[in-house]
């Protein structure tokens, strides 16, 4: 079989089982094209995409116009690498610190590379300004974080499958509990090699955890009273998922260290990028830091694209008013049902507990029927579900979703 003859489902997903690397458990759904808040499957069948990439397709499937700009940069110049200049690159670093107010733009390819960019930025501006001792300087993170699949970032995650058997594990990390303002101040009070707090304003993969009110900017001016850079993972919470541009914007909070990536790019190309003011930015010299694609020309033509959709479409205000029509609807269900206990989330981004033991395959089942049903959502951990579609999406798509949910879901009322 000629591999790019027509693939049924099962063709494509054998072929997969046998030449690829077994680091997922996919669902089994072969996709072959996407628009806007729709994907299909190689058999014509069309789904509404609940997932979006794990919030990295936030302005739809294949936009228009961030597609153009990458096809248009790519008949131009696609990379220089960063040995010489191009005319894409300042335009874009000015174009993104303007959008989202810092001095500098550091800019890699994937979330997992912007946070590791981000956590030598803080090590290094602790030992330079700070005058932290060399290798003393401990970063601060929480309890079933997630920042991505590097050798350093599972060294601070407390999930026996990112980490088991990838040790020796790297050092200079505390965890604390998330949502939880004593503990971050009991740790800064007694222990004065602390560089950073690194933290998603939701944690997302953990199973959509939204903290109390007021605990941001808490742990904000906790950082700021001593002298410890406040680091946002956006990775997944930004770009308007949460119903604001960012999700720290929820309580005005200004992170001293920024990590964007996923609908950066709208899904399109890998895209991420850390930003932060001068007096941090600045530590970083020629030669310190880089990467072969960070900030190469079809990056910057992609996502200045994204974000002006973002802007144009008022994604953000989308998120927040569809957001708390899925959360109210939701909720009405959730009154009479048996088998999901809550619904939590802000904007676009929200999960449902489902009420059975955390190695029940019921969340797994239950988005088996939501995909014959004509709808793609995935598990996160146990028995949580997590609902994130395009922002894109309109009220009567929405309120479709939530009645093929809802129907479904009562197929497993006990
Ligand atoms: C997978 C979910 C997981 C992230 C935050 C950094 C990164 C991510 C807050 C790294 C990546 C992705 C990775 C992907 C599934 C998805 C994910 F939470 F979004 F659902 F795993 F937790 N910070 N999240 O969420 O970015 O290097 O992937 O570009 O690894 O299975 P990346």
């Amino acid at each position: 079989m000629a591999v790019l003859d027509q693939l049924t489902s099962q063709d494509a997903i054998a072929l997969e089982d046998k030449y690829g690397a077994h680091n997922y458990h996919p669902l089994p759904v072969v996709l072959n094209k996407g628009e806007g808040v729709y994907v299909w499957d190689v058999e014509g069948k069309k789904y509404y995409d609940f997932l979006s990439a794990y919030s990295a397709v936030n302005q739809g499937h294949c936009h228009p116009k961030i597609v153009g700009a990458m096809v248009n940069q790519a008949n131009t110049l696609t990379l220089t690498s960063r040995a010489f200049y191009n005319d894409m690159l300042g335009r874009y670093e000015k174009f993104a610190t303007e959008y989202f107010g810092f001095d500098k733009l550091l800019p890699m390819n994937t979330g997992a590379e912007a946070v590791e960019t981000a956590i030598k930025l803080c090590r290094k501006w602790a030992y330079e300004k700070k005058r932290i001792n060399e290798n003393d300087a401990q970063i601060v993170v929480c309890e079933n974080n997630f920042h991505g699949r590097t050798t350093t970032i599972i060294s601070f995650s407390n999930d026996p499958d990112a980490r088991k058997n990838f040790g020796p594990y790297t050092d200079g990390f505390i965890k604390i509990e998330y949502d939880n303002i004593e503990a971050l101040k009991t740790v800064l009070e007694s222990n004065n090699n602390i560089a950073g707090f690194m933290v998603e304003p939701i944690q997302g993969e953990a199973g959509v955890y939204v903290p109390s009110e007021g605990y941001l900017t808490k742990a904000k001016a906790l950082c700021e009273a001593h002298n410890v850079l406040f680091i946002a993972d956006e990775v997944q919470t930004g770009i308007a998922r949460t119903g604001k541009l960012l999700a720290v914007d929820h309580e005005n909070v200004n992170p001293d260290i920024l990590i964007l990536g996923k609908a950066i790019s709208g899904g399109v190309y890998p895209v991420s990028a850390v930003l932060a003011n001068d007096a941090i930015m600045n530590v970083i010299k020629p030669g310190q830091h880089g990467s072969t694609f960070g900030g190469n020309p079809i990056a910057a033509a992609v996502a200045m694209a994204a974000l002006e959709v973002v802007k144009e479409e008022a994604l953000a205000q989308n998120a927040e008013q569809l957001g708390i029509l899925f959360r109210k609807e939701i909720n009405t269900y959730i009154e009479t049902s048996t088998i999901v206990s809550l619904v939590r989330g802000k904007g676009l981004l929200n999960a449902i507990v489902i009420n059975d033991t955390e190695d029940s395959s019921t969340a797994w089942d239950i988005c088996m029927a939501l995909k014959e049903n004509g709808l793609l959502a995935k598990p996160t951990h146990g028995n949580i579900i997590r609902f994130a579609p395009p922002l894109v999406m309109n009220e009567e798509q929405l309120l479709d979703c939530v009645n093929i949910i809802t129907k479904t879901l009562k197929d497993f009322e006990k």
